[in-house]
């Protein structure tokens, strides 16, 4: 089982080892450090191999000479059964048979051209060493040199050789020299070293716990699998860090300079053309506003024109509804015949002048048309009713007439007593006396008598009566000099042409 993980985990790796930089997986881990330290052991262990198995990617050697000669990347699961990823095994520093800085350009050529970046610097340590070997601090100041003091954010430090059995935890813990101590002076030395402040986190992983002899141990396996995690952690969170080493980055900056100077003078050229465009368009809004003000004034000068005009044409509607009403009115009234007579609300109650062609029926002298010369019907100052009559009877004034009529009298019945009179007479005459003969003499002579008469027998005259019919309207009616029904007054006004 364990030898098919392994194979497996090889087979991917080699399936990926011709991947473009690109193309590896991340999170990327660059493992850094001194010849002997551990890091091809390392390598293997976090791809899941044994860290000296013959299957092992990368070759580990014996711990007296330096065994990794060229810097190579491998690609498999974390552990041989997590994520994919990639680490990259470098050559050990301080073989007296190397010649480092050949060895140095050749790793920095192949992480800039081969891999690109990388989430993790992992610098080795053997942890039972307590120095830091000048050839590594000279490994390490060449790539401060190279990339630039910004890779220490992504540098972890790493301890090989730390056994997690339990006699060594004891003489860690006994010694004082446990994981903290360890970190405390490894810090401190680096920050007195290099061009760093930082205190860098690290991991303590024994590749040793994945020998066979040591698999069973449960606290060995626990430590392994909790700093190997830690270690996940740190790769996974932390940003790549691109290879850009100081030439790189002065060619960018010149190439950028250059840019900046290009697009300073397209800039400084479109600046220059927008103050041209600039000018003119305050040019144009200095004659826009001109116009505009020019226009405003016309527009004023136009509007108060206009008001006048309007106001005039209101006044000239006016007048034209005005004409147009009395042409109306005149059409009305020319349709009727000369000789018409009608009622008018005269002027103080229309508002409203005499139509032409009438005449106002006041007595006054008609001057034209065919009644000329003639008084026009005094209706008006007379108060006079129209009534119709025969064409004989026309203009013919009657005054107020009342119909013959009788009144009944009511007389509730009354006695008149006649106690009696006399009556005196003096009868004079003459009396033939009878003789038959010429001779017969007239003789005259007087008689007074008085006579009494017959009660019953006197004529009664009305005016003794006391009956008399006073006044012939009843005092509930209104007593005047004229006869009228209810009315209300115009004035009659007649056509005259
Ligand atoms: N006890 C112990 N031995 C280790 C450990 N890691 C590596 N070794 C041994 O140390 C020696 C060197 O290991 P390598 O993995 O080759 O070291 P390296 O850093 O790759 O060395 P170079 O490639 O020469 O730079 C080998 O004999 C390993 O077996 C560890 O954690 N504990
Ligand atoms: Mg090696």
């Amino acid at each position: 089982m364990y030898f098919l993980k392994i194979l497996l985990s090889v087979l991917i790796t080699l399936s990926l080892n011709g991947c473009l930089a690109e193309e590896l997986p991340e999170p990327r881990v660059v493992i850094l450090g001194a010849t002997g330290a551990g890091k091809s052991s390392l390598a293997n262990v976090l791809l899941g191999c044994s860290p000296d198995s013959d299957d092992c990617l990368f070759e580990v050697g014996d711990g007296t000479d330096s065994c990794t000669k060229d810097t190579s990347y491998g690609v498999g699961q974390w552990l041989g059964e997590g994520a994919n990823f990639t680490v990259v095994d470098t050559p050990g520093f301080g073989d007296s048979n190397n010649d480092d800085n050949e060895l140095i350009d050749e790793m920095i050529h192949f992480l800039k051209d081969s891999v690109n970046s990388t989430n993790v610097f992992m610098i080795s340590f053997n942890g039972e060493q307590d120095r830091l070997d000048s050839s590594l601090q000279q490994m390490i100041r060449e790539i401060e040199a190279l990339f630039g003091t910004k890779f220490w954010d992504n540098v972890i430090l790493e301890f090989t050789h730390w056994a997690y059995d339990n006699a060594s935890v004891q003489k860690r813990n006994f010694t004082g020299k446990t994981e903290s101590w360890k970190l405390d002076v490894y810090n401190q030395a680096l920050q007195e070293m290099f061009h760093t402040n930082r205190t860098l986190d690290g991991v303590f992983i024994d590749s040793y716990a994945q020998m066979p002899w040591n698999t069973g141990d449960v606290n060995q396996q626990t430590a392994f699998l909790r700093e190997t995690s830690k270690l996940w952690n740190m790769a996974i969170t932390a940003e790549p860090f691109e290879f850009m080493t100081i030439e790189d980055v002065l060619n960018e900056l010149a190439f950028l300079r250059n840019e900046n100077e290009k697009l300073n003078r397209i800039i400084n050229e479109d600046i220059k053309d927008l103050y041209q465009r600039l000018e003119v368009a305050v040019m144009d809004i200095s004659t826009n506003s001109f116009l505009i003000s020019k226009n405003e004034l016309e527009t004023e000068s136009s509007l108060q024109t206009i008001n006048i005009k309007l106001e005039e044409q209101v006044d000239e509607l006016a007048e034209l509804k005005q004409d147009f009403n009395t042409t109306v009115d005149g059409i009305n009234l020319s349709m009727m015949p000369i000789g018409s007579i009608i009622g008018w609300s005269g002027q103080s109650i229309s508002k409203n002048i005499l139509p032409l062609g009438w005449q106002l029926c006041d007595g006054s002298l008609i001057l034209s048309g065919p009644m000329k010369n003639q008084l026009a019907p005094n209706l008006n100052s007379a108060g006079r009713f129209l009534r119709g009559g025969q064409v004989y009877d026309e203009w013919i004034y009657q005054e107020q007439m009342l119909l013959n009529h009788m009144h009944d009298v009511d007389d509730p019945s009354h006695k008149h007593t006649d106690r009696g009179h006399q009556h005196g007479f003096t009868y004079q005459g003459s009396q033939d006396h009878d003789g038959d003969n010429a001779n017969d003499r007239t003789q005259s002579y007087t008689v007074t008598r008085s006579s009494q008469t017959d009660t019953g027998k006197a004529d009664i005259e009305f005016a003794k009566t006391g009956i008399s019919v006073r006044d012939a309207v009843s005092s509930q009616y209104d007593i005047g000099n004229e006869i009228r029904p209810k009315n209300m007054f115009v004035e009659y006004i007649i056509r005259i042409f």
